[in-house]
């Protein structure tokens, strides 16, 4: 097995079994970030081999709160697939997390396949609908501490993810307000222009990130934006839902 074949079986491990590791820098600080993206590709290919099938791709580190949360200030992309969805109004199992935390995010469904360098139109129209969306975030690293390496290996930190309702891509999503609440009561606040000033920015920047590793956004694939606001922790009994202006709710309940 080679260096990165091993390394890419760590993470997955980790995430399989919801099992906290040490950060891979620990013990390879010269770890790139083009290696991690190797151990990211050589990890989901082995949850491919077990059946679960790609459904779209996440951008991560998109604001400034989330880069300020993780103190890493690049942004970064993650695969999704369709063992991570959590149907919107269903129940998560804190039992296959290791310390989960959620955030708002806005969902695009592509209509047809993008990638390469585009601009906001040609982005937009290659969009069939977009969502109010909700990522579950799950570091694998102890305490979500990781350097950019790290958590690039580790699949972005994605773990799962809620798409409420798909609303026609005529509406304005460049500045909807947000609001994250648990149990009913606001835990964060927040507008869909902190991610990146406008999430149609964040797809423009997914199509140029996949193509750097010979792929495109698939037709029917959903693209996670990134989250507009700090991440919240998640706890069994956890009632959780995101108002978001004009697109609509999105939520979930936990149990342990
Ligand atoms: O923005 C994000 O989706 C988070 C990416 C990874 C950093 C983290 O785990 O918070
Ligand atoms: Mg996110």
């Amino acid at each position: 097995m080679s260096g990165l074949a091993a390394l890419a079986e760590t993470v997955d491990t980790a995430a399989h079994t919801a099992t906290e590791i040490p950060q891979l820098t620990d013990t390879l600080p010269d770890l790139t970030v083009d290696d991690a993206y190797g151990v990211q590709a050589l990890s989901l290919a082995r949850r491919y081999a077990r059946g679960e099938r790609r459904v779209g791709m996440k951008m991560g580190l998109t604001s400034r709160a989330k880069m300020a949360q993780v103190g890493v200030d690049e942004m970064i992309w993650g695969r999704l697939t369709d063992a991570m969805r959590v149907e919107e109004g269903g129940t998560l199992s804190l039992a296959r997390y290791v310390h989960p935390r959620v955030e708002p995010e806005v969902a695009f469904l592509m209509a047809r396949p993008l990638a390469g360098e585009v601009s906001p139109a040609e982005a937009m129209d290659a969009v069939e609908a977009v969502a109010p969306a909700l990522e579950i975030i799950d570091s694998r690293y102890a305490n979500f501490k990781f350097a950019l390496a790290d958590v690039v290996a580790d699949n972005a930190s994605s773990s799962g993810f809620v798409v409420g309702g798909w609303v026609p891509k005529t509406v304005d999503v460049s500045n909807l307000g947000i609001v994250l609440e648990v149990d009913g009561r606001p835990v964060q606040v927040g507008s869909t222009a902190a991610i990146l000033g406008n999430p149609v920015r964040s797809l423009v920047a997914a199509a140029r990130l996949v193509a750097r590793w010979g792929e495109r956004l698939e037709a029917g694939s959903i693209v996670l934006a990134g989250g507009a606001t700090a991440a919240h922790a998640l706890k069994a009994g956890m009632a959780v839902r995101c108002q978001m202006q004009t697109l609509g709710s999105v939520g979930f309940s936990v149990v342990a």
